[in-house]
């Protein structure tokens, strides 16, 4: 298994301990703390240098973990469902500028909010949208050679596709099962959506292929009531090789966060 952590490039997150402007000393925070790489989050490519990011991260031996792409919702509007055709064709067009990124820094994308909200009295015609605007972008991510990661994420933030089984059922009946497309199993909305850890790695293990790391407050692990050890090991067990990226709020502090995340990773890699 490998770690990485959030990190943002264009505008500010939650997720991180650094602002924008501080971007090149996450970096160097992550490498002191035995991290494999970073998790970039970037709304657009508008003067983005892909190439000197790349530099930026060989130079501290950092590989790139995935792509975090929903700030575009919130800044542009930009969503796959639920929206006109205009709006999902400049979506499917950003998707594939991700991918393009992507297959320059050796990443994942994300797929999350993107995804759009949902509505009670359209859950079929959002689902239905939201294929036939991923089809296209599974097809572009299969030919780059990159993985479109499909989060399930907790039904106060969106009603469509909350739990991991629920993804996994969208992306195997839904869309036809491509390699693609995987699963981002995020521990905070597993907490409120799906039944049983174990249940969950027992049934779609195989298609997970990216973890966030937080508690069930979406503290810094251990300042919630998850199981986190149990949590690993089972992914362990099921011979999860692929990143956990720590997204989780500055809390208890962002100096706990700082001082706490070396030290958890290690313990982790020894379990
Ligand atoms: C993004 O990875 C995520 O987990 C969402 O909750 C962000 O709103
Ligand atoms: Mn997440």
């Amino acid at each position: 298994m490998k770690f990485s952590a959030a990190v943002t490039l264009q505008y500010d997150t939650i997720f991180s301990p650094f602002s924008v402007q501080e971007w090149r000393k996450g970096l160097d925070w992550m490498q002191a703390s035995g991290l494999d790489g970073a998790e970039l989050c970037i709304s657009h490519y508008n003067d983005l240098d892909v190439p000197a990011i790349r530099y930026e991260l060989d130079k501290r031996n950092l590989g790139c973990s995935t792509l975090s792409t929903g700030q575009a919702r919130g800044l542009e509007g930009l969503c796959l469902s639920g929206v006109s055709d205009d709006v999902v064709k400049r979506t499917q067009k950003r998707f594939y500028e991700h991918i393009d990124a992507a297959a320059v820094l050796g990443s994942k994308v994300t797929l999350g909010l993107m995804r759009g909200l949902g509505s009670t009295h359209n859950a079929g015609a959002d689902r239905a949208q939201l294929r036939e605007a991923m089809l296209p972008i599974a097809d572009y991510a299969q030919k780059k050679g990159v993985t479109v990661l499909l989060e399930p994420i907790n039904r106060y933030e969106t009603i469509l596709l909350n739990s991991g089984i629920e993804v996994y059922d969208f992306i195997r009946n839904d869309l036809g099962n491509p390699d693609s497309i995987g699963i981002l199993w995020d521990l905070f909305h597993a907490n409120i959506e799906d039944r049983d850890y174990a249940e969950t790695v027992a049934m779609i293990g195989g298609k997970i292929k990216h973890v966030h790391i937080a508690d069930s407050n979406r503290a810094f692990p251990g300042f919630g009531h998850t199981d986190m050890d149990a949590v690993f090991r089972l992914l362990y067990n099921a011979g999860f090789e692929e990143y956990a990226s720590f997204e989780c709020l500055n809390k208890p502090s962002r100096d706990i966060v700082l001082e706490e995340t070396a030290s958890w990773v290690r313990h982790i890699r020894g379990l």
